[in-house]
């Protein structure tokens, strides 16, 4: 067969034609028998939402808009450069599907993330992961069974008081996943909504957390902000689409202003993935039930992720 992977290549394999798996990758349904180096896996979760509900449409529309990226790589002008090419063309990249949601259930739905997160691991593959909303970041890490640090893009500290036994929230996320005692480390990166509590920051700052303002990334540059992670440690990194500036994303409930934009979270991913080790990520909080007609929120989002993974696989390439 010419091309067994169906991504566009001089085929005319438009955007809105196709099965919407990540990048046109393969799916793969033998959970313990992953052929791959980078795992997709979808959670349609949005139970963990206070406000109003829909991130569980996110992980589908990110892999719609992961469709209009043609020519077997990801291309960027500015150096002259295309990624993931070899990734696409040799099949690294596959796509599991999504986590199966019991509804109402989120400690029985997490229970199956922590499990397949697990199996991934397993096999030396590296997870990416598509919310859904920041609940799942602590299914996911407490699925790791090795130190490692935390990099979380986001808005908001994510860092509340468990309260009438709400555990699996998209804001108490970061609480759970600080105490699990291989979390070495905690960086709350673009913080800023001044709908956070003084005391949840004190807590996050009193149990070690660093928690980079956007002050201080524009006073020291987005590629500086890493001084204080050890070179080439692994690291798990999570992706709040509100860690981008309000008007990039009306696709998400949770925006806020004063936030990244492209070029600022772009050099600090590119930065991160160049000094640590990345061994996951996951990208979460798209809402496009609230999106414009165009789909921005989710586009933008479908090329952090494939920009992210770009990098993650520039780095392994070169070692
Ligand atoms: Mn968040």
């Amino acid at each position: 067969m010419k091309n067994s992977r169906l991504i566009a290549d001089i085929d005319a394999n438009r955007g809105y034609s196709g099965i919407p798996t990540f990048l046109r990758s393969n799916i793969c349904k033998n959970l313990d028998n992953i052929d791959a180096t980078y795992a997709v896996l979808g959670v349609p979760y949005d139970e963990g939402s206070p406000f109003v509900g829909g991130s569980r449409f996110c992980a589908r529309s990110i892999r719609e808009h992961s469709l209009r990226f043609g020519g077997g790589a990801i291309y960027d002008i500015e150096n002259d450069k295309e990624y993931l090419r070899d990734a696409i063309s040799n099949n690294l990249i596959v796509d599991l599907g999504d986590i199966d949601i019991t509804p109402s259930r989120g400690d029985v739905t997490m229970e199956k993330l922590t499990s397949v997160i697990k199996k991934i691991i397993k096999q030396k593959i590296l997870p990416i992961v598509l919310g859904g909303d920041h609940t799942i970041t602590y299914p996911i890490v407490r699925g790791f069974n090795k130190p490692l640090h935390v990099v979380q893009l986001d808005a908001h500290i994510d860092y509340s008081k468990i309260q009438e036994g709400m555990k699996y929230t998209n804001s108490t996320s970061f609480r759970l996943l600080h105490k699990l005692d291989h979390v070495k480390s905690l960086s709350q990166v673009g913080i800023r909504s001044m709908r956070d509590q003084k005391s949840d920051v004190n807590d996050a700052l009193n149990n070690g957390s660093h928690i980079i303002k956007m002050s201080e990334i524009r006073h020291k540059g987005p590629e500086n902000i890493w001084e204080h992670l050890p070179n080439n440690e692994d690291c798990y990194v999570t992706i709040d689409i509100d860690s981008y500036d309000m008007s990039l994303v009306p696709g998400c409930v949770s925006a806020e202003p004063n936030g990244f934009n492209f070029e600022e979270l772009q050099k600090s991913l590119k930065s991160l993935a160049n000094k640590m080790n990345i061994v996951g990520f996951d990208f979460v909080e798209v809402n496009p039930k609230l999106d414009v007609g165009t789909n921005v929120t989710s586009y933008l989002g479908a090329l952090t992720v494939a920009m992210f993974l770009g990098f993650i696989d520039e780095k392994k390439r070169a070692q």
